[in-house]
């Protein structure tokens, strides 16, 4: 049984010293110590003393190890990326405090020694059973863990959690596929279940959200904000002089300046990057805790197209600012964008901050384009003069990052097999003949769980909150479901991975096959064709073709909580 913990004292002891992402990360942890403590008192009274499983965590931050080449830790205080360490840090307490024993390695002789693996000895089998229920690690860390178990890493993989910030879509994960259809990558293949990657963002629901957290305000603290806010006062979003590089930065930048005092917190050495002008008031790189009492008096903090997606607008928002970026038209992806190539991922990134722009928006997100210096002057005056509260969406405090990761430690099982639909290899009479799962709506629009199906079977999320949406030929799953207020769930897809599925919503199906193909189950309308999934780990959200309609699995989401259905605590 897991219990709560009340005190962080002992996580910190097991960081561990010597690097400065390490420091950093711990520093982090202290400041927000009592919010998580917090946190945890209300997640616990939330539970009400339901069981909780006491798990054996091994958490192994593999791009911090040195054989990584470990190109983070000398550039923290530099203005190099910290997003990463947050999310790690984050990780870490959460895991800390709901109860869980931990070891955390940040290099590859630790990693060994934890393993069991004898030292001198690599890619030899474990001699003993593994002595976590679970890992955390990164793709560096799943490549040393490969390298150093022998066979055993296929044995143990399912037991895996990689923290992956952009993420990995099926097509990309899974090794024939990816090798036959051009999906193939820099980060590689690794047929794990999709859910077995965790994201920084809710970017593809294939993948698992883990997110981060911001420092939250009391009503206090709120107030004291509202009373000095200064709203002719921007900073901007970057901390490294390159993003200063952005083209067409001195049209939109004197028209910031007519209004606003710019302030920055770009990383310099002994004098002003060249690159940020003079009328910037450059307080250069802040110690966390510093560059959130900026924000707090800031109005506007606004983005100049990189980093992408990182905490900076989440925290920015949550201290009250309004967010301003640009918007991107052609939007960025793996396929015309140097950030993004060889990332294992398609999603098209339509702004500096997609997740502000799509589950934030007015009034603390103005997504516009930049190019346009009417629209942009226009909107640095409108948001002068609008008041807004600090905002921080559920799934970004402690409480919320808790409620997920308890929810996912509790019912993620990707070790029994017996939740996976077996691979047919051709049409099977055998598999359609189950009685039907799925009823038609009341309005005859999409599929719900059919309450008379009798047997229920065991799933997490519960399959009542299962519908099934068709989608438009330029849509994705993860887009279908969104425009029904709902969330995409792969894990639902074995139910409507069946021919009567079609029949059910009336589509005239003058063939079906199963062939693998990460699109599929789908109809191929003008022809009549009709297509169910052979390989299960193919189930995607993500991706689209204009040749086909695809079938989506729909749920219900939590409010602020998009990872976890109604009823899935
Ligand atoms: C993202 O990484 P970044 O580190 O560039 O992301 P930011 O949004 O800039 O914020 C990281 C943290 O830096 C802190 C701030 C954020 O929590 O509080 N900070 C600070 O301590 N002092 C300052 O003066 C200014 C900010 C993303 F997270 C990564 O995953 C990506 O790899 C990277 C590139 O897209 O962008």
């Amino acid at each position: 049984q897991a219990a709560f913990r009340r005190d962080l004292a002992r996580l910190l002891e097991l960081i561990g010293t010597g690097k400065e992402s390490l420091s950093f990360m711990k520093k982090r942890i202290r400041h927000l110590a009592q919010q998580w403590l917090r946190a945890a008192r209300r997640l616990e009274q939330k539970l009400a003393g339901r069981h909780r499983d006491q798990k054996h965590i091994l958490i192994h931050i593999g791009f911090l190890t040195e054989e990584s080449g470990d190109v983070f830790s000398p550039r923290v205080l530099k203005g190099g990326p910290l997003g990463e360490m947050v999310q790690w840090a984050d990780i870490l307490a959460a895991l800390f405090v709901l109860g869980h024993s931990l070891r955390v390695t940040v290099s590859l002789k630790e990693l060994q020694s934890h393993l069991g693996v004898p030292p001198g000895r690599g890619n030899c089998p474990l001699t003993s059973p593994l002595p976590f229920d679970l890992i955390y690690t990164d793709y560096h860390g799943l490549q040393q863990m490969k390298q150093h178990m022998g066979l055993s890493f296929k044995k143990y993989r399912c037991r895996v959690r990689v923290i992956d910030t952009f993420g990995t879509e099926p097509a990309y994960n899974h090794e024939e596929y990816a090798t036959l259809r051009g999906y193939r990558t820099n980060w590689g293949y690794w047929n794990l279940q999709p859910a077995q990657f965790m994201t920084m963002f809710p970017h593809t629901p294939d993948n698992s959200f883990m997110g981060f957290v911001s420092e939250e305000l009391n009503q206090t603290e709120r107030q004291l904000i509202k009373a000095s806010k200064v709203s002719s006062m921007a900073v901007v979003y970057g901390k490294e002089a390159s993003i200063w590089k952005v083209q067409g930065k001195e049209k939109f930048l004197a028209i910031l300046n007519k209004y606003m005092e710019i302030h920055g917190t770009v990383y310099y050495e002994t004098q002003r990057p060249p690159e940020v002008p003079a009328f910037v008031k450059n307080h250069g790189l802040l110690p966390q805790h510093e560059f959130q009492q900026l924000l707090r008096k800031a109005k506007l903090f606004i983005g100049f197209g990189f980093p992408y997606e990182g905490p900076a607008p989440l925290e920015a928002i949550a201290n009250g600012c309004v967010f301003l970026q640009a918007r991107f038209n052609p939007p960025h992806s793996s396929l015309n964008h140097e950030f993004f190539r060889g990332k294992p991922t398609s999603r098209e990134v339509s702004s500096q901050h997609p997740y502000a722009e799509d589950f934030i928006g007015k009034p603390h997100v103005w997504t516009v384009d930049y190019n346009n210096s009417e629209v942009f002057e226009a909107a640095i005056k409108t948001i002068m003069r609008t008041q807004v509260d600090p905002y921080l969406p559920y799934e970004y405090t402690c409480e919320g990052m808790l409620e997920r990761i308890h929810a996912y430690i509790q019912h993620q099982d990707f070790c029994t097999t017996s939740s996976l639909l077996p691979s047919p290899k051709t049409k099977s009479p055998a598999m359609q003949s189950p009685p039907s799962l799925l009823a038609l709506s009341p309005n005859a629009t999409h599929l719900v769980w059919s309450p008379s199906a009798g047997r229920v079977p065991q799933a997490w999320p519960p399959v009542a909150s299962l519908q099934v949406w068709v989608s438009e030929p330029q849509h994705t799953c993860t887009e279908t479901c969104r425009r029904h207020g709902l969330v995409c769930e792969p894990t639902f897809f074995r139910f409507l991975n069946k021919e009567e599925v079609f029949l059910q919503l009336s589509i005239a199906c003058d063939s079906t096959e199963y062939e693998m193909n990460h699109l599929y189950p789908a109809v191929a309308e003008n022809v009549h064709e009709c297509y169910l999934q052979k390989e299960p780990l193919l189930f995607s959200c993500a991706g689209y073709n204009t040749k086909y309609r695809r079938l989506c699995p729909c749920r219900d989401f939590r409010h602020g909580q998009v990872a976890l259905c109604r009823d899935c605590l």
